[in-house]
């Protein structure tokens, strides 16, 4: 991995929490082959380094993420005579990156500095909880180049905000500001900027303290109930307990509970 500090994607450690940073801030941070390459192999060493209990996902500078980016000859129309394979640039690089954050075995925090316009705002919005600062907002921005949302947005948008608000962020692509976007549910919280690195550092260290696996476990029950029924969803909770229910953590967190002390979880 490159360590340099003009590496695509800044890796950094605070305890249980690592901190990956997309650094192209002179563009807004926007994705090119090699920050997509950078930013799914740190994912990967994340997700193998069982001393990691939390990802915080951010941006270098002043914005969070713009997208793609469009001055890449290879999805750049004009440069490539008018016609470019935009779908191929889905599936080789945001089809696997969305699905990789969304089956991590540790929460992910998006901690949202700046702009997060395009596949930048939807790659935040498919983290587990985002934070952003309030001078940050959301756009997407599609519409205003003439694609769908992608990155997972049209996935995510109406599961978030429901039909109607996700056809006028869609449509409009206007600039959401982060308060707006906490309002009405579209991300967690929204922070002052002078409050907002101490948050994300209290966010980040509490998920890191609390038992991984179920957190992760919770995660991936929330997504499945998205295509069961009722009933159905309570059969695969049953089936989750089970096997939550004979970990360490579980046996914790009773015996920490009945002793009126705090739990140490360790599972992962
Ligand atoms: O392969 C495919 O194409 C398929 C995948 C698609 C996924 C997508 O994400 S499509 C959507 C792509 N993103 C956008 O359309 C957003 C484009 N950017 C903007 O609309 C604006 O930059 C922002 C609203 C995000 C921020 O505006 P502002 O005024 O704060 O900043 P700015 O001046 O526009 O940008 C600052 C610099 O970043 C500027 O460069 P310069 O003039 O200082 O040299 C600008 O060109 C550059 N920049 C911003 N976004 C991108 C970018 N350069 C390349 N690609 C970008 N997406």
């Amino acid at each position: 991995m490159d360590a340099s500090p003009d590496a695509p994607v800044l890796v950094s450690h605070d305890g249980a929490v690592r901190t990956l940073t997309l650094n192209r801030p002179k563009s807004l941070n926007s994705f090119t082959g090699a920050m997509h390459e950078a930013l799914l192999a740190a994912l990967e060493s994340a997700a193998d380094d069982r001393s990691v209990r939390c990802v915080v996902l951010t941006g270098a500078g002043r914005g969070f993420c713009a997208g793609q980016d469009l001055a890449d000859p290879a999805v750049a129309p004009a440069q490539a005579g008018g016609s470019v394979d935009v779908g191929n640039a889905i599936e080789r690089y945001y089809k696997p990156l969305a699905l990789r954050l969304r089956s991590l075995p540790v929460p992910v925090v998006a901690a949202v500095n700046g702009v997060a316009a395009g596949a930048g705002a939807n790659i935040a919005l498919g983290c587990d909880l985002v934070v952003a600062a309030r001078s940050a907002s959301f756009i997407q921005a599609f519409s205003k180049i003439g694609l769908v949302p992608d990155a997972g947005g049209t996935w995510l948008l109406p599961r978030l905000v429901g039909r109607a608000r996700a056809l006028g962020l869609a449509m409009l692509g206007d600039k959401l500001p982060a308060e707006e976007a906490e309002r009405i549910g579209l991300i967690w919280k929204c922070v002052d900027d002078a409050a907002f690195a101490d948050e994300v550092r209290a966010t980040a260290a509490r998920l890191a303290s609390l038992p991984t696996r179920a957190l992760a476990a919770t995660r991936a029950a929330i997504d499945a109930s998205q295509h069961l029924d009722f009933g159905a969803s309570l059969s695969h909770e049953a089936k989750v307990q089970r096997a939550l229910g004979g970990a360490h953590d579980f046996a914790e967190g009773v015996a920490a509970f009945m002793a009126k002390r705090p739990a140490v979880f360790s599972d992962r």
